[in-house]
């Protein structure tokens, strides 16, 4: 009877464990046959205190091999869920290749080195080289060997950062290279310098303590200031994309003689007058002249034999104009809404 009862126990429990799916029905299963009171099988095994010693023997070896039985199944079964719930767990988490990333932001050029080197790809195809110079420079480059001399007055045009270092300077242009130039490259020469220069001097809508200038020189035997201006018309018509008015007038550099001043017809105002051409239509674009002899002599070349004119201007008075900036500081601000308008 009791064995009957048995088997019977053992079959519902097998086709009850076969369709339990998930932890819930796991557990369930777990409670009806083996909770601590209620549980079918645990009842069973505690009723067999009541018999004989010889059928406790019997049904009890019985009765413990389906537990063991049913129990090595279970851990199979549970194995089972773990494995399911995994999957499910996986498959949910899975990586969609195809949602959008987050986008990077990318840099771009500074307006001021995009027009340099439009600038330097104009000169490039008229022949010219690119040179570079150092910023920290002697006062014998910076002043001495462009013709100015200590005692002279001329030194108070453009005063400086004077470093710790005896007779050094944070350049005030980008004139030193000049003479580098003559003496790495001898004449015939033809270049252009790109590159900061400093000043002390207070800042406004058009002056900066820290700016870029952009320097030339042309040196053969009939270079005359006549190419100077057919040049300097080509470069600027195509900087601007349009014909820009040009004046010169004379100016003194103690580096060049004759000297004079290229001024740009204000493209911000149209000449009409503004805070950038301080209300006269004009902006003092840059400084020129037919190198003087004590500086041809200073880069090792005989003035006798060559000549040549040289220029300097303000590169970051250019940009203001090429885009109608009104403030020269914004172009060191590094302001990066002001920036992006360049992209
Ligand atoms: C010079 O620096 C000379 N070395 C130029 C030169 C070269 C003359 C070769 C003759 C032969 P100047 O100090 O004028 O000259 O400056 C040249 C240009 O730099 C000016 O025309 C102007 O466009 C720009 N510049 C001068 N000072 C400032 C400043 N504080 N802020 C911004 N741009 C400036």
């Amino acid at each position: 009877m009791l064995l009957e009862k048995i088997k019977n126990l053992k079959k519902s429990a097998l086709s009850d464990l076969e369709k339990v799916f998930d932890e819930k029905s796991f557990r369930d299963f777990e409670l009806k046959y083996f909770a601590r009171k209620t549980g079918l099988l645990t009842k069973i095994l505690r009723g067999l205190s009541g018999l004989s010693i010889e059928e406790k023997k019997k049904i009890g070896k019985f009765s413990n091999e389906i537990k063991r039985e049913i129990e090595e199944l279970m851990k199979k079964k549970k194995k089972e869920i773990e494995y399911l719930s995994l999957k499910k767990k996986l498959k949910k988490e899975k990586i969609d290749l195809t949602l959008p990333g987050q986008e990077k932001e990318i840099g771009s050029l500074h307006p001021l080195s995009t027009v340099q080197r439009e600038i330097e790809d104009i000169f490039l195809q008229m022949g010219f080289q690119i040179l570079t110079g150092p910023e920290m420079e002697s006062e014998y480059y910076n002043f001495e060997a462009l013709n100015i001399p200590s005692y002279h007055p001329a030194r108070d045009m453009q005063d400086t950062f004077y470093m710790e270092e005896e007779g050094t300077v944070l350049r005030t242009h980008t004139s030193p290279v000049q003479i580098r130039a003559m003496q790495d490259y001898g004449a015939p020469l033809k270049a252009i310098v790109p590159g900061r220069v400093f000043r002390y001097e207070a800042t406004d809508a058009s002056h900066d303590n820290t700016f870029y200038q952009i320097e030339g020189l042309m040196i053969d035997k009939e270079i005359n200031l006549a190419n100077l201006k057919a040049i300097m018309q080509e470069v600027l018509n195509r900087i601007f994309k349009k014909e820009v008015k040009l004046r010169f007038r004379p100016g003194y550099f103690p580096f060049v003689e004759p000297g004079l001043e290229l001024d740009l017809g204000c493209l911000i105002c149209e000449g009409k007058g503004c805070s950038v051409c301080k209300q006269s239509g004009w902006v003092e674009f840059m400084g020129a002249g037919m190198i003087h002899p004590n500086v041809l002599k200073a880069g090792k070349i005989n003035p006798k034999k060559w000549q040549g004119f040289a220029f300097g201007f303000g590169l970051t008075r250019l940009v203001m104009m090429k885009y109608g900036i009104n403030d020269i500081r914004l172009l060191s601000g590094g302001n990066l809404n002001f920036l992006k308008q360049f992209n």
